[in-house]
Order: structure tokens, then C-alpha cells, then sequence
């Protein structure tokens, strides 16, 4: 997967750095103590032991489960129990929660050297990520090593992405958009990954001041830039001299994208992927960067829409779900087989996300099939897993999630509260949701209502929760 053997620096992180050849030696060390082990857990800190401990599940062919460090104690004890891991691996000294304490720990240590690994067969599992859907829990997305391999050559191909660029990120290592684009991407290649720790426009001005070649961002964190960018010369000269702006996660606003280009010179390039997908479709680097269109299929990607009747839809214009097939695939969601033969149609995989098709083959997205799927700030949020969690609290007595637009976050999360007595602080409300599942599941408004609409059937009627 990575040939690690340069002496070029592959990971920087502040000031702490690892060329590709002692990344080899410290995850071939630490591979060796993995072999085996049938699944580990990785605490997914913004660190540089984070890539090692995930670099060396892969080298030991050993699937690995990142895990936000940030996760709450039900979703915790969700992730722990379905995806049952030997091991869980940590930097030396960060405090692991108590939900973690049935699993044995190993510290990550940027010591040792290599030992030599057979290559895994591609169709072997690399990767568990934890994804919400419209329902319950969220759900393990296993990701084969052929998936990897494959977005991460078709995105190079697109982005004429080499071994010289240093890319530039301050994306959470738990997720598909800054693990596997942005950590594994920049090892493939044999190039360089500097990681910001946090976001902010100071950093980002830092890191394309130096020798940052492209950055990777949410469109949270490009509304933030644009935001600033006007009146922030620093800034703005920073990324005119990078030679790509990579956005995804969620849609761009065609604002944020005019923003940016009429005070750096520089468009924004969009790829549209999703955890069970990886990459779809992207603007090539020497295509036309269209604001509000996501490209067209990446090479080994087939993309169609397909209307409500379940037949395929061709003509340019047509608006239908976005269904894709190809070698970027996951293979299934972690014990649930029922899930993952409902995930497709006919060997297609159903996005639930809605686009149309341009007349020159440019993909835009124009929705989603299901109201209860917010993003937030680039994350997806499941309203039904909130609802749960807000219905756990002794003060809810009923409860309806939405999301409504911000001009920051995309959406934000709104909880609609019908109090059982006196109503709640909003703040503890919040409180109580980042602590059983994560902060940025936490509703940022929350509306006490005196009832809920509802339909005939009982059902809450989201559409009619004015603001
Ligand atoms: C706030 N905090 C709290 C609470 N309130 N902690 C505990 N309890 C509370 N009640 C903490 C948070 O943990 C956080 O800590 C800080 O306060 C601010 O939180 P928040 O408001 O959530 O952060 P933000 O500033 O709004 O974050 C914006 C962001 C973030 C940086 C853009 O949303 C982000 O990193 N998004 C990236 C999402 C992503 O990578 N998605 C990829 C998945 P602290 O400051 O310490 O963190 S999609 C994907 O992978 C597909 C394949 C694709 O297409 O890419
Ligand atoms: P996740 O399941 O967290 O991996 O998020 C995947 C979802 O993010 C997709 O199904 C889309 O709804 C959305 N998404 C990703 N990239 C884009 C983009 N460039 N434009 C619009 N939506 C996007």
C-alpha cells in the first residue's frame, strides 16, 4: 500500500516530524506486536502516533477501528461492543475513558524497527469507520484494502497529486476525509502531510506560507476562510500560492467559493465522496472548477441516477438518487447484514443523496433522500440517534431533531422539546448529548414546544417544526 522507504518527511505535526523511513521502522515495530489480533481500536488523537498506530494495523494486515477521542459513553459502549476490539492503541500518557477499560491498551511509540510484512490480499478489511444513519446506532462501515487503494490513485489522477505536494489539513483522524484522503493520500504518494493539531486561519496562513502545496478542508472551515479572507492579506496570499484547495463533506456555498476566488485568485476544487463510497466524483485539477458542481466520476467509478420508480435516468438535467459502483466500495456494515443488503440496488450502492447530471457530465448535488440525515460542520448526524439520547434525559417527555441552515455549520441541530414539567436548562440539554454520544452531536438551539405536529398515524411531521 505504501512503499516507505524515503527519506522525505511523510508526517509533520507541529514540530514533531517522521520521514517515510522512520515511519516504516516505528509501525513495522509496532505491526509486529499487532500481528494477529483479529480487529484493535485506535485513539484517534490529532497526532502523529494516531497515523503510526493505523500505519501498523495495516502493515499487520489487522483491521482498525479509529475511534474520536471525543466520543461519549453510549456510543462508546455502541462502538466497543459491536466492533470488539483486542487492542486499543494510544499515545503514551493520554488518558483513555473508563468505557475503554476492558480493553487492553498498547502505547504507540515512535520507536523500533521494521520488520517485514506479507502485502494482505485486497480484498481484506483495513478499516472499521463508524458512520450515523437515519436510525439507531451508528453503523461499522468495513472498508477493504482494494477500496483504499483505489480512491486514493483515482484522486492523485484527478488532483495530479505527487510525492512533491505537502498537503495541509486540521481534519479530525476518524473519519474518512482526514484519515484516509488525508493521512493515508500523502504516504501513497510518498509526499508529505502537515497537520494543523486545530483549525484556524492563522495556521492555514503558516502552513501555504511554507512549504504547504494543498489543503484539504470541511466547508465549514472554508466559510471561515472566506469570511476572513477579504480583509487578511497574509491569508489571501497564502493560498494564491498553493497550488490546490481541496473541499468535500458537504456542499460549498457558491458564496464561500466567490469569495474565496475574487481575494486569492484560486477556486475551490469539490469532490463529493461518503464513508461507504470514498471519492465519487471530483473537478480535476485541469478541469473547469464550476462552483456548486462536484465533478465528474472518478476513473474506476461508475456513477447513475436512478428516479423514484427505480429506473435510471440519463438525460441531461434529469434529477434522481445518486448511485454508484466500483472498486472504492465497502464491502458491508459490521454485523448487520440486513443494513448492508438494503444498501443496494442490483449491485449498485444507493447514497441516498439526490443530483443531477450536467450536460457535459459535471455531477451538482441538488438534496437527500431522507430528513433525518443532518451535516453538520462536514459531519453526519442521524436525528434518530439524538432523539434517543434526548429521550434518556428525566426533563424530555417528547422530542423531534432537525436541521436548519448556518451560514457556519451548514446545518445546525435543532432539538424541539416538549418538556415533562418545568423545562430543562437548553445547556444541559446539550451537555447531556455530547456526553453520551459526541460534541458535535450536541443540538446548538433547542425550541420547548407544548406538543409536536403529528399525522394520523402518530408520526412527528418534521416539515411543519417552523423556526
Ligand atoms: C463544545 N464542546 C464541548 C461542548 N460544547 N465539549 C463537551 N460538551 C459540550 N457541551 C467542545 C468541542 O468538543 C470542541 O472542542 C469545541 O468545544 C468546539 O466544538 P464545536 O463547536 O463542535 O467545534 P467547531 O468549531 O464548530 O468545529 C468546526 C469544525 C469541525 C472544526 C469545522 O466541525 C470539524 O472538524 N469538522 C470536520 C468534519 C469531518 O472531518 N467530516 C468528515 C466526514 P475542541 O475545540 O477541543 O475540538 S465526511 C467524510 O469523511 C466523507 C467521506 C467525505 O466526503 O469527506
Ligand atoms: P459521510 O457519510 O459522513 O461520509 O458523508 C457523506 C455525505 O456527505 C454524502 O452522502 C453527501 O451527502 C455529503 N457530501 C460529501 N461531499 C460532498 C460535496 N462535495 N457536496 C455535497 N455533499 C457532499
Amino acid at each position: 500500500m505504501f512503499a516507505l522507504q524515503s527519506d522525505r518527511v511523510a508526517l509533520r505535526f507541529g514540530d514533531r516530524t517522521l520521514t517515510h523511513a522512520e515511519l516504516a521502522s516505528c509501525a513495522g515495530a509496532l505491526a509486529s506486536r499487532l500481528a494477529g489480533s483479529p480487529r484493535v481500536a485506535v485513539w484517534a488523537t490529532p497526532t502523529i502516533e494516531t497515523c503510526v498506530a493505523v500505519v501498523a494495523a495495516l502493515l499487520a494486515g489487522v483491521p482498525a477501528v479509529p475511534l474520536n477521542p471525543k466520543v461519549g459513553e453510549r456510543e462508546l459502549a455502541h462502538i466497543v461492543a459491536d466492533s470488539a476490539p483486542a487492542l486499543v492503541l494510544a499515545a503514551p500518557g493520554v488518558a483513555l475513558p473508563s468505557g475503554l477499560d476492558s480493553v487492553p491498551r498498547l502505547d504507540v511509540t515512535l520507536e523500533g524497527s521494521a520488520g517485514s510484512f506479507p502485502e494482505p490480499d485486497l480484498s481484506a478489511p483495513a478499516l472499521v469507520v463508524y458512520t450515523s444513519g437515519t436510525t439507531g446506532s451508528p453503523k461499522g462501515v468495513v472498508l477493504p484494502r482494494r477500496a483504499i487503494v483505489s480512491t486514493l490513485d483515482a484522486v492523485a489522477e484527478a488532483w495530479e497529486w505527487t510525492e512533491d505536494d505537502v498537503l495541509v489539513h486540521a481534519l479530525p483522524l476518524f473519519h474518512v476525509h482526514g484519515l484516509i484522503l488525508g493521512v493515508l493520500g500523502p504516504l501513497r504518494r510518498g509526499g508529505t502531510l502537515h497537520h494543523l493539531g486545530r483549525f484556524s486561519t492563522d495556521l492555514v496562513t503558516e502552513a501555504l506560507d511554507g512549504d504547504g502545496t494543498m489543503m484539504f478542508g470541511v466547508p465549514t472551515m472554508y466559510h471561515r476562510i472566506a469570511e476572513e479572507v477579504g480583509s487578511n492579506a497574509p491569508l489571501a496570499a497564502a493560498l494564491r500560492g498553493a497550488r490546490l484547495l481541496v473541499s468535500g463533506s458537504a456542499a460549498l456555498p457558491v458564496r464561500d467559493h466567490e469569495r474565496i476566488e475574487a481575494a486569492t485568485g484560486q477556486r475551490v476544487v469539490e469532490r463529493y465522496g461518503m464513508t461507504e463510497t470514498l471519492m465519487n466524483t471530483s473537478v480535476r485539477a485541469s478541469g473547469d472548477r464550476r462552483p456548486g458542481a462536484v465533478g465528474v466520476p472518478l476513473p474506476g467509478v461508475e456513477v447513475r441516477l436512478v428516479d423514484d420508480t427505480g429506473s435510471a435516468v440519463a438525460e441531461p438535467g434529469a434529477i434522481g438518487e445518486i448511485q454508484v459502483r466500483g472498486e472504492n466500495l465497502f464491502t458491508e456494515y459490521l454485523n448487520r447484514p440486513d443494513a448492508t443488503a438494503e444498501a443496494f440496488a442490483d449491485g449498485w450502492f444507493r447514497t441516498g443523496d439526490v443530483g443531477t447530471r450536467d450536460p457535459d457530465g459535471y455531477y451538482r448535488i441538488v438534496g437527500r433522500k431522507a430528513t433525518d440525515i443532518i451535516k453538520s460542520g462536514g459531519y453526519k448526524i442521524g436525528a434518530g440517534e439524538i432523539e434517543n439520547a434526548l429521550l434518556e434525559h428525566p426533563s424530555v417527555k417528547e422530542v423531534a431533531v432537525t436541521g436548519e441552515p448556518d451560514d457556519d455549520l451548514g446545518e445546525r441541530i435543532v432539538a424541539w422539546v416538549v418538556p415533562a414539567g418545568d423545562a430543562p436548562a437548553a445547556e444541559e440539554l446539550s451537555d447531556h448529548v455530547a456526553r453520551l454520544l459526541t460534541p458535535h452531536k450536541r443540538p446548538r438551539r433547542v425550541r420547548f414546544v407544548e406538543s409536536l405536529p403529528r399525522n394520523d398515524m402518530g408520526k412527528v411531521m418534521k416539515r411543519a417544526l417552523g423556526t
